[in-house]
């Protein structure tokens, strides 16, 4: 069966992969199980025909036959159970790449969106100067975490690339306009070994493809 996926019809990052849809695009492109995308504008997230599949009113959510599923992290968990290629066959491992994958949304994202927050929302704050320093010392606490694990030898987060690599790389991208990741050479270049994946090149692409034609 084919499922579905949501994307924003018109992303606000104009094709740079940013928005959550492209994890889930990247962990259907590494178990090779082809997919649909329906776009939706903003509009359409918050009426009921969307809420009853993301009571959030966001993207992405997942659809494949009987099953409805919103949040990336549990569609690509979904993905990686349901397919070779995302999570090692032995227990201790697979539960280890689970961690990972909730280290990077709980532990290491939290940071993340607040300069997200600061940076676009709060850019005509009279705080968002002061604040700004003070977020950036808290990501570079967790990317001084992560070089120190990844140190000088690990490609991956533990072994074998892994779901919780597929999504740890979704949340770093992030950063990437904010020079914070170069500060840290090993985990820019971790970054840039999950982006040169054939996996994330195809998926990276085909939201691309949707951003070229929303912006004509
Ligand atoms: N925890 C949820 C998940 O992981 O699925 C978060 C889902 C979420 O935040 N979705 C966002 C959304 O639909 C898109 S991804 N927002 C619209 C709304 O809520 O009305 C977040 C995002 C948006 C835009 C950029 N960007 O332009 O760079 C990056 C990331």
């Amino acid at each position: 069966m084919i499922p579905t996926i949501t994307a924003f019809e018109r992303s606000p990052d104009g094709g740079g992969g940013l928005a959550r849809d492209m994890q889930v695009r990247w962990a259907l492109e590494e178990v090779g199980q082809p997919y649909d995308v329906r776009l939706v504008s903003f509009i359409a997230m918050k009426q009921p025909e969307h809420l009853a599949l993301n009571p959030f009113g966001s993207i992405p959510t997942y659809e494949e036959g009987d099953l409805a599923l919103f949040e990336s992290g549990a569609i690509v968990l979904h993905i990686a159970v349901r397919h070779a290629g995302l999570l090692p066959d032995d227990a201790n491992a697979r539960a280890r790449a689970v961690a990972w994958m909730f280290a990077a949304y709980s532990t290491v994202e939290p940071p993340i969106l607040e300069r997200a927050t600061a940076v676009i929302l709060e850019h005509d704050a009279p705080w968002r100067d002061e604040r700004l320093p003070l977020v950036d010392d808290r990501i570079r606490k967790r990317l001084a975490e992560l070089s120190r694990h990844l140190g000088g030898d690990c490609d991956w987060l533990d072994g074998a690339f892994s779901a919780g690599d597929l999504v740890m790389v979704g949340v770093l991208r992030r950063l990437q306009r904010s020079g914070l990741l170069n500060e840290f050479p090993n985990v820019a270049a971790y970054v840039a070994r999950g982006e040169a994946r054939p996996a994330f090149k195809r998926a990276f692409e085909a939201q691309l493809t949707v951003a070229m034609a929303a912006n004509g």
